[in-house]
């Protein structure tokens, strides 16, 4: 059974009729110019290894661009194109030269690949880099449109192509679209440096799923949309109104029987390797692999190397560092400068460190074969893994697949993403020069038996989760997401109609009904104190709570104080006061907190932050409340108000990580309060001192009364008034509606004959 059986053997069965298509910036197959002519050179990436067994599985198609954009020859050159399409299923995209530049070599990899690896010094941005951006996603949109046919699942990778996923949700509504991130997140502080940060945004949220390298990675994500778009999401997921869009950390494997393969039984490598094994007979052999780019942090290495040697001279002459880093991206000036001081310091470590028998570091700065790169890998004592910023890094994983004896030592940066799975590399802070050479020397002293047990650990883990397990994950996540797409649709909340409401109302004999104040019964006003209520909604509470039948509940945000003053006097009220952290029961004298011994010590830490912001936007203030602190920002100028609001959130939120407190956006305000200050808490409450009522209502229009209708029973008719995502059951155009069903109710309530069904 060939290796490409096997894996099909593997690969989770997809469902009847599901096809993938696979869409990335590169097709595994390049032309490549020779003194021939056109031709065709193949790749042999991880992801091409991932994608072929699925693909061929499944019948799929790869949809890449083709690389250089042609010239003279051009005919024979579009023959080879077709014959991609025919006998390898890939269908290239043709780039025009000038949007080929622009979106590759400028916007995608000077724009958005330094500022996601937080190197924001190094970005460039030019607004013609950007349209052309935009035109090369609109060009693969257009590619796949061509090639799409319902049921297929459509896989888009990385950062070339963000827009891609909006865009195909606009021609193909109901498209499965999933998108992987090869590369990190940045964290909050520093995406909204991103030029068309929204744009960029928005276009990831036209897939079903998101996948990135790891937890810390989505969670930087989150942060951005809270702050860039003032868009909460949960853990898992960003509901977007009518489609949710779920989100997955799935750390990319390798193929492993890819260099495991190689290195049993394959002669060149065999060969390869006795050739090493003979040169470096009686020294260490210390291993890095990279492109050498500045993410990679070469220079690093390098200068921790020149450390490791002046402050260790017993290693003089029993130790080489072999460096591979291949040329990538060579027309960008930064990494013109980067090869300018990667050259100079090979020149000083050998120069001034070598002697006539040793030369310390080895440089090959070209890629090189994997049968020679397996051979490397074998006979490396230590993999010195020194990403100043990665996605994953994969060299780290060939690497210990390569020791299945358990012999070697991996030294791993903890910015590489692998670095969250593979605890038992030796792990280095890249930038701290003097520990990484302490680190290494370490890895040099380390017995067999230590080495034994971090490796055999690691080795097991990258042959388990493997680029298979990866690819199934990821296209199993995705049928789930689309497949949940569909309950959600159902879950969608339906218009209230009042004749079948009135119709539960007057069959039951014991009623819960639980009513917001702002937004609901009244509309909001610019200060909050104007909001008195008018004896129109005083007489409507009084004539529900009087019905013997009937218990009802005001449950607002406002403080005890406001709610005792304006609804006081209405008899057998209940009330709730600051989202659930106080509550006066039905006739009660005295308001109690939900939670006995609620906290306020941590007030003072953080008026002076709200104060911070109060003394940036003119029109803003802060209200205080017995268990919460408000920043109202209602009267500021409203796109600065929201800017201001997600910055303050954002800062709050990792502020506040490891308190019970937490920061909420609502209408126009940000508050701070306890987490168990919420309508959900309330609700809860209120059906422990009158349970199992018969018939339960509850309204509201805000983010706050999510929480209520979350918590509410599922018999309840959980009400929101105006548009917006909601988990309500149902909806309701505006307030005056809900006043319209409320009075309704309050003057039926006795009259069970009127009843039509
Ligand atoms: P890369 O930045 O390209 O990938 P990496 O994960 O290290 O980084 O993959 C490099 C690949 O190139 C490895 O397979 C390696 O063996 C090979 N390679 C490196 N030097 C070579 C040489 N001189 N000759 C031949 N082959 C060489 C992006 C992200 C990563 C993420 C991957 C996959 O930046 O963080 O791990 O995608 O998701």
């Amino acid at each position: 059974m060939s290796l490409r059986e096997i894996l099909n053997h593997i690969v989770r069965k997809p469902p009847a009729g599901a096809r993938i298509i696979v869409v990335s910036n590169r097709l595994p197959l390049t032309l490549k110019k020779t003194e021939q002519g056109w031709e065709t050179a193949r790749s042999s990436g991880g992801l091409a290894s991932a994608m072929n067994p699925l693909l061929s599985k499944t019948g799929g198609e790869w949809i890449g661009w083709a690389g250089d954009s042609g010239g003279e020859d051009s005919q024979k050159r579009q023959e080879i194109i077709s014959a991609w399409a025919k006998t390898d299923h890939c269908f290239a995209v043709d780039l025009p030269k000038e949007v080929a530049a622009g979106f590759y070599e400028g916007f995608a990899n000077q724009t958005l690949w330094p500022v996601f690896h937080n190197f924001t010094s190094h970005l460039r941005f030019d607004p013609k880099h950007w349209e052309c951006y935009v035109e090369a996603n609109r060009l693969f949109c257009e590619a796949v449109v061509n090639r799409y046919r319902p049921n297929d699942l459509i896989w888009v990778h990385d950062y070339h192509l963000m827009l891609l996923p909006q865009m195909l949700r606009e021609r193909l509504r109901d498209a499965a679209v999933g998108f992987f991130l090869h590369i990190p997140f940045p964290s909050s502080e520093i995406f909204p440096v991103l030029p068309r940060r929204e744009e960029l945004l928005e276009g990831l949220l036209g897939a079903d799923l998101l996948g990135f390298q790891t937890h810390a990675h989505l969670q930087q994500f989150r942060a951005a949309l809270l702050r860039v778009l003032g868009m909460e999401s949960k853990i898992a997921e960003v509901a977007l109104g009518s489609r949710p869009v779920r989100l997955e950390a799935l750390p990319i494997g390798i193929a492993p029987e890819e260099y495991t393969g190689l290195l049993n039984s394959d002669a060149t490598t065999a060969k390869h390797y006795s050739d090493w094994a003979r040169r470096y007979r009686g020294q260490r052999v210390v291993l890095a692999v990279d492109r050498l780019d500045y993410t990679k942090g070469v220079p690093e290495r390098l200068r921790a190397y020149a450390h490791l040697l002046r402050s260790a001279p017993e290693l003089r002459e029993r130790v080489v560092l072999i460096q591979i880093a291949v040329p990538t991206r060579e027309g960008i000036d930064t990494y013109q400068e980067l090869r300018t001081e990667v050259n100079r310091l090979v020149g000083e470590i050998n120069g001034q460190l070598g002697t006539p028998e040793w030369t310390p570091l080895v440089y090959i700065n070209r890629s090189i074969d994997r049968s020679e790169l397996v051979a490397l890998y074998e006979l490396a004592d230590i993999a010195w893994v020194g990403s100043l910023r990665d996605g994953m890094n994969l060299v780290a994983k060939e690497y210990v697949a390569c020791k299945p004896d358990g012999d070697g030592v991996l030294v791993l940066s903890e910015f590489a993403g692998a670095a969250a799975e593979m605890g038992e590399a030796l792990l280095i802070n890249p930038y701290d020069e003097e520990r990484t050479a302490a680190t290494v020397s370490r890895a040099l002293a380390m017995d067999r038996q230590e080495r034994a047990l971090r490796m055999t650990a690691l080795h097991h883990r990258v042959v388990r989760n493997d680029v298979f397990h990866w690819g199934e994950g990821f296209l199993a996540s995705l049928e789930d997401a689309v497949s949940n797409r569909g309950r959600y649709i159902d879950t969608q909340p339906k218009k209230l109609r009042p004749a079948e409401i009135r119709n539960a109302y007057l069959h039951a004999a014991r009623r819960l009904l639980v009513l917001d104040y702002d937004g609901t019964l009244v509309p909001f006003t610019k200060r909050p104190q104007q909001a008195v209520p008018p004896q129109a909604v005083l007489d409507l509470l009084a004539a529900l709570a009087s019905d013997p039948k009937n218990r009802v509940a005001l449950i607002s945000g406002r403080s005890s104080g406001d709610l005792d003053r304006w609804f006081g006097t209405v008899p057998k009220l209940c009330l709730v006061a600051e989202h659930g952290g106080e509550i006066k029961a039905k006739s009660a004298s005295r308001w109690e907190p939900l939670r006995p011994h609620a906290r306020t010590d941590w007030k003072p830490s953080v008026v002076p932050i709200l104060e911070h912001f109060v003394d940036r936007t003119p029109g803003s203030f802060i209200e205080e409340k017995k268990y919460a602190l408000v920043w109202h920002y209602r009267m500021a100028e409203p796109e600065f108000g929201e800017w201001l609001a997600n910055e303050l959130v954002s800062m709050l939120e990792a502020m506040l990580a490891e308190t019970e407190l937490r920061a909420f956006r609502g209408e126009k305000i940000v508050e701070v309060k306890p987490v168990w200050a919420n309508k959900g808490e309330a609700i809860e409450r209120l059906l422990r001192d009158y349970p199992a009522p018969e018939f339960i209502f509850a309204a509201g229009d805000a983010r706050t009364d999510e929480d209520l209708f979350d918590r509410a029973p599922s018999n309840a008719w959980t009400v929101r008034v105006g548009p917006g995502p909601t988990r309500a059951s149902y909806v309701v155009t505006d307030l005056q509606v809900l006043r319209e069903v409320l009075e309704l109710l309050a003057t039926t309530g006795e009259v069970r004959d009127e009843v039509t069904v």
